[in-house]
């Protein structure tokens, strides 16, 4: 045994010695812009006028015309909000620039706005200056408007766009290359037709050496992926376990999609790409008038910070100015409220001067808890302990990690225990920590706290280690609605009590309370609320349902079918193999106006319809087609979508159809479909 010491040992450490010399390590830059933490997108171009995500390149310059446009309205917006930096639309796919570009007609210069003689991105630089916030700029390779997309010289005319932009407005802290490219443009022609490039079309070296020659300070987005990754979806959320380090691309895994393994990273990875969360406040990305009521409720933004930030990931949250040129009040009040709820919930770090720390590795243990991200505990070897005695019972629900990644990501996987009666007892596992990682559970009372790092890939380097009890938010009740007209309402922390009201009036403490199931058929509305002690009332959700779907039937299928008419947004319906449409016998004739559909939302997200053609039929034999499109940026973001016809329609059977579903899946998959009625 002894002597088995003398192997084991030395094997160990060469071991990990061997490991710390190949983990991979953030620049100086990639390490100032993950401090940054949260940072903001600004989504405003010509799209903002035509209502549209993807615009097609055919659109006159002369529909930008924003009444108020004030830059500094959003970034003081986005201070407030504590957001460190702002990156600018500069160009988006329908290649209309906010600048006045030497090399193209197609920007602010030829708008009624200023008279053809304004500047949005001078006007935003200006702003982020005034509010000592850095300013980022978005440029999008794929122009729909330029006549050369798609030929090699388009890349000569991307370069020179990007030495205006690198150039005339002073310094950059990102750059933004958008992957996407739907194919489909007018290209400077007077037909939309499809551009199909290559893979290596795009001149990525060339567009970086520009960008680490003008803007040596500036990470790139996108491009390759030099700086930053994307981090798989725009949904708001990083994987639990989240590396900032990646393989290179030709040893990704071949049963993961790519998305995928962009929001876990890999934990051998030999490259320090760390990953940005980039998540609309709004459905989506640019200002609709009819998502008003869709912005983010409090709950939902505050569990986007935790599924970014909180999990080792830089939050970019995007604003969508509207028409006039200004954030809607709705969306500047939410963004502050979530800044006074984060403040709220860090108010307080109950790890302070009266407490007692403990390791099995004492050297510079004092440094975990000091709140010095540069000063750091170092365990000795893959797994240690770290322990605090509070001294006196506390309650807490958050634990806030650091790891000191200027010297790599080490940590696998790690517990948490706390004090009970005597003993401790497991309170939770987590894996990953990385720059930050924050665990929230249910409130405990606890004397004491011990983390246990179970594995890592080096001995782990702990800067930060704090301990919270933020105040309790409750999250919004879910609604469902299932064929038979059953209505479910959840709370989905399991927390608090349910009110609600079937009349339109706000639900409060004294409506109806939610005890079970009740079936409630045919048009209606539906309000609930979740309350949790008499002084703690959380947001209403509304929902409102359309006729009866209790003689709905899929045509074709025999069997009932739950998925699609569960009114549960997480279930999924998929058609056959090769067939890519639904068809739907309504039981009678009905009349609507249009159809919502709600894509697959599981983290695979299958089946999505990328295009369109919706038909009616009197009796499932002869169709009439009522409306046809696409469904622009559905793939990375799969929230519902409307299809409005050019008139009400009074039909019995209904089909929904697409030639093109994301991801050359064979069929097509549907969460939910509703009938427009109102
Ligand atoms: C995507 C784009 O296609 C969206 O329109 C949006 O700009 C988002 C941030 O990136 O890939």
């Amino acid at each position: 045994m002894t002597y088995l010491k003398y192997l084991i040992i030395p094997f160990v450490f060469m071991t990990w010695v061997q490991t710390k010399a190949q983990l991979p390590k953030p620049t100086p830059l990639q390490m100032e812009w993950q401090k940054m933490e949260q940072i903001a997108f600004v989504h405003f171009s010509i799209n903002t006028f035509t209502d549209m995500e993807w615009g097609y390149g055919n659109e006159s310059p002369e529909l930008f015309n924003p009444t108020q446009l004030d830059c500094r309205q959003w970034v003081k917006i986005c201070k407030d909000a504590g957001l460190k930096g702002v990156i600018l639309t500069a160009k988006h796919h329908d290649g209309f620039c906010l600048w006045p570009s030497k090399y193209t007609g197609h920007s602010v210069k030829n708008s009624p706005w200023k008279n053809g003689k304004g500047d949005v991105v001078r006007e935003f630089s200006e702003a982020c200056k005034e509010y000592g916030l850095k300013m980022g700029l978005y440029l999008s390779p794929w122009d729909c408007n330029h006549p050369a997309y798609g030929k090699p010289e388009y890349n000569q005319y991307f370069k020179n766009q990007l030495t205006e932009l690198l150039t005339n407005y002073g310094d950059l802290f990102e750059i933004w290359f958008d992957g996407a490219n739907g194919g489909r443009g007018y290209y400077g022609t007077d037909s939309l037709h499809n551009r199909s490039i290559a893979a290596d079309y795009y001149d990525w070296k060339g567009f970086v050496e520009i960008v680490r020659k003008l803007q040596p300070n500036c990470v790139v987005h996108g491009g390759g992926l030099p700086d930053i990754r994307w981090v798989g979806n725009e949904e708001g959320h990083a994987a639990e376990t989240h590396w900032s380090s990646l393989r290179p691309n030709d040893q990704f895994d071949k049963d993961k999609s790519r998305p995928q393994q962009l929001n876990t990273g890999h934990e051998d990875g030999t490259r320090w790409l760390p990953s940005e969360t980039d998540v609309s406040v709004r459905p989506g990305w640019y200002y609709h008038a009819f998502e008003d009521h869709k912005v983010k409720t409090l709950p939902e933004l505050t569990d986007i910070y935790y599924e970014s930030v909180g999990r080792n990931s830089l939050l970019l949250l995007n604003l969508s100015p509207d028409k006039r040129g200004l954030v809607h009040p709705i969306d500047s009040a939410r963004l502050l409220e979530w800044k006074r709820q984060l403040d709220l919930d860090f108010s307080k770090n109950l790890i302070d001067k009266n407490c007692r720390f403990s390791s099995g590795e004492p050297k510079n243990l004092k440094s975990a808890f000091d709140n010095d991200f540069n000063s750091y505990w170092q365990a000795s070897s893959t797994t240690g302990t770290l322990e605090i005695d509070f001294r006196k019972e506390i309650t807490c629900n958050r634990l806030l990690l650091q790891e000191y990644i200027p010297e790599g990501q080490k940590v696998k996987n790690f517990a948490v225990d706390i004090w009970e009666n005597g003993n401790w007892a497991e309170l939770t596992k987590a894996t990953t920590i990385g720059y930050k990682r924050i665990l929230r559970f249910l409130p405990v009372k606890t004397q004491k706290l011990r983390i246990r790092i179970e594995g890592s890939l080096a001995p782990a380097m702990i800067s930060t280690v704090a301990v919270y009890n933020a105040p309790v938010l409750l999250a919004q009740p879910e609604i469902r609605r299932d064929q038979s007209g059953k209505i479910t309402i959840l709370s989905p922390d399991k927390i608090g009590e349910i009110y609600y009201t079937t009349d339109g009036t706000q639900p409060t403490r004294s409506s109806a309370r939610y005890s079970q199931p009740f079936v409630l058929d045919g048009p209606a509305i539906v309000k609930a609320v979740i309350c949790n002690g008499p002084d703690n009332q959380g947001e209403t959700t509304t929902q409102k349902f359309t006729g009866s779907k209790s003689e709905w039937k899929i045509v074709g299928e025999t069997k009932p079918n739950p998925a699609l008419f569960d009114g549960n947004p997480g279930s999924t319906w998929t058609s056959k193999k090769g067939v890519k449409s639904i068809e739907i016998d309504l039981g009678a004739a009905t009349s609507f106006r249009g159809i919502s559909y709600l894509p697959d939302q599981s983290r695979g997200n299958y089946g999505i319809a990328l295009n369109y053609i919706v038909s009616v039929s009197p009796d499932g034999n002869t169709w009439e087609p009522v409306a046809k499109g696409e469904f622009s940026n559905i793939r990375n973001n799969p929230v519902g979508q409307t299809i409005n016809f050019s008139k009400p329609v009074q039909f019995q059977f209904l089909k929904l159809e697409s030639t093109l579903i994301s991801d050359g899946h064979p069929s097509l998959g549907i969460a939910e479909l509703n009938l427009i009625t109102d």
